[in-house]
């Protein structure tokens, strides 16, 4: 049995021990930071199974519509992503002097047939709450999730996001690629 799956984690935390800021150097941060140490007092770790006690829904509310999910409802869905390991890297900052997750996002791992059956990550429900905003959080955030890609060998990562947030993400090195720069959508 792993780590995590005795210690109510989604994924082994010590998976982010292992990578570090300057894996993905594109940013200069302001101050001395690092992956699990993303400021003072903050923390930087996989998802955890208390989480929904800790505000991590109401964190994502500022994203986009949640919904009213009930603890037993936030359980199931996390054991569902657990049960399919190496999947769902659910990542988030906690404010450990309050208790509560202040920024989240997810790398998700698609394993293909494609490129020598190789792995696409994509990055997917990036927020960071309001009032921690200004403190590169988004960008450690994002900065861990492309280093975790490249140390899982995904062949390439991907995201979608609102128009307003290009310039953010090309900051990180993504790029709409020529001729290959669309995301299409049926919503239901
Ligand atoms: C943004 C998010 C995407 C999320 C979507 C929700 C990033 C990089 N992109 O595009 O992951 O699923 O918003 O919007 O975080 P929706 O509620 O309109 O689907």
């Amino acid at each position: 049995m792993t780590e995590a799956s005795t210690n109510g984690f989604l994924y082994e935390p010590s998976i982010l021990d292992k990578i570090k800021l300057e894996d993905w150097p594109k940013t200069e941060f302001k101050t001395a930071i690092s992956i699990t140490t993303p400021g003072e007092g903050l923390k930087m770790r996989p998802l955890h199974r208390d989480d929904h006690q800790k505000g991590f829904l109401t964190n994502l509310a500022q994203l986009t519509a949640v919904g009213d999910i009930s603890e037993k409802e936030f359980h199931d869905a996390f054991d569902k992503m657990k049960a399919t390991p190496n999947t769902y890297y659910v990542t988030v900052i906690e404010d450990l002097n309050k208790g509560v997750i202040i920024g989240s996002a997810t790398l998700l791992m698609e394993q293909k047939f494609i490129h020598n059956c190789g792995k696409r990550g994509r990055i997917e429900d990036v927020v960071v709450s309001d009032e921690y905003r200004g403190k590169q959080l988004g960008k450690i955030l994002l900065t861990a999730l492309v280093s975790l890609s490249k140390h899982l060998d995904c062949y390439k990562i991907s995201l979608d996001c609102r128009d307003q947030m290009i310039p953010f993400y090309e900051t990180l090195g993504f790029v709409k690629e020529p001729n290959n720069g669309n995301f299409m959508v049926i919503r239901f």
